[in-house]
């Protein structure tokens, strides 16, 4: 008897050993930095049953916030979201991993088209898989905007918010910008007739002068706050992301709050872009990132995603799982006249860039 002991416990131990060797003891950890607001419920959840890998989630909602983040870096994290002209300057100071298209396969999921306007961004597409598309507009809430401004209220334009007599009554139920200046510079340029990726200082003061005439007017410059808000008839307009101000519509529909959220792409034009997953250089978990990025090119999953965010994703199979409010919504997926007078973001020299983080805070600051 006490041999089978013996020999049980050496061969247990034995095991043991060898697992710790090839590492099949060890729990497999990810760590994702994502924007909040920015995953269906159970897409992580369903992650770990499937693989076993235990993610640890964290969300920003600026990638200002971000890249402070990449750039002093040992970040922990092992996949990251920035906006697609802000991971093409980080990648020119070598903050990402080259992806490893052969441990990608279901890459070829991918909308090609899409994959070539993303690569303006990011030659090749050599760093970053996209993970959703955008446009920066507005949200308002139908009845308050009626009754603050009439039956005129201009909204299709961008002088609902940025010509300082409407925002001035508008400030009356409550104005939200985004706290986002690469975004709404080049929004305050278009409105102004300036190129909205000017690099000439005089176009910044000139914007930077609008948006002080602007700020007494704005209840707050916050990038994730609006969405409840809106949803709620706490504030009556904003300057945000298309797909939250979707999620504020059906937040408001929800709770059947008689909140009436509208969202739309100004006549005059807006930004939009993408979001994409890349991986940090320093990253500890790479096979688990891969993994990650793999099963988010799921049709299915990266379908649930954007029934649940509004969001448009970049994944071409993924049609067949959309709800019909999601891929019949042409705040979404807008038509050609529209695609047309959508413009993307360009990086800024460094000059340019101190010059609108200056500019910024003194606009926030002054009061
Ligand atoms: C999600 C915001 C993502 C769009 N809440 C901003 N890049």
């Amino acid at each position: 008897m006490s041999n089978i002991f013996l020999w049980l416990k050496a061969t247990t131990a034995l095991i043991l050993v060898l697992c710790s060797f090839t590492g099949l003891t060890k729990d497999r950890h990810l760590y994702i930095y994502n924007w909040s607001s920015y995953i269906a419920p159970d897409t992580i959840i369903n992650f770990e049953k499937q693989t076993g890998i235990k993610v640890v989630y964290d969300v920003f909602d600026s990638n200002e916030v971000l890249e402070s983040k990449l750039m002093a870096g040992n970040t922990g994290f092992d996949l990251v979201v920035p906006s697609d002209s802000f991971l093409e300057r980080q990648a020119k100071v070598g903050i990402f991993t080259p992806l490893d298209k052969s441990q990608l396969p279901n890459y070829q999921n991918l909308d090609e088209n899409l994959l070539k306007m993303l690569a303006k961004h990011d030659p090749d597409n050599r760093y970053a898989i996209p993970y959703m598309w955008l446009t920066t507009g507005i949200g308002y809430n139908v009845d308050q905007v009626k009754k603050t401004l009439g039956d005129d209220a201009p909204v299709d334009s961008w002088d609902l918010v940025l010509n300082p007599d409407n925002l001035q009554k508008l400030s009356r139920c409550g104005v939200a910008f985004l706290d986002a200046p690469t975004e709404i510079f080049p929004t305050v340029l278009n409105y102004l007739g300036l190129d909205p990726n000017s690099q000439n200082p005089d176009d910044y003061k000139k914007a930077t002068e609008h948006l002080s005439k602007l700020r007494p007017f704005v209840t707050y410059f916050h990038s994730s706050k609006f969405i409840n808000d809106l949803a709620n008839g706490d504030i009556c307009v904003a300057i945000g992301w298309s797909g939250d101000i979707m999620q504020a519509i059906a937040a408001a529909k929800e709770a059947n709050n008689n909140v009436n959220v509208k969202y739309y792409i100004p006549k005059e034009g807006a930004i939009a872009y993408f979001d994409v997953f890349a991986i940090p250089k320093d990253a500890e978990n790479i096979d688990e990132a891969y993994a990650f990025l793999n099963y988010l090119m799921e049709p299915q999953v990266i379908a649930d995603i954007s029934n649940h965010v509004f969001y448009a994703n970049a994944v071409t199979t993924a049609g067949p799982y959309l709800d019909d409010q999601i891929k019949n919504n042409s705040a979404i997926y807008p038509d050609a006249a529209t695609m047309d007078k959508l413009f993307s973001l360009q990086i800024m020299s460094p000059k340019i860039e101190k010059l609108m983080t200056r500019s910024w805070t003194k606009v926030l600051t002054d009061r």
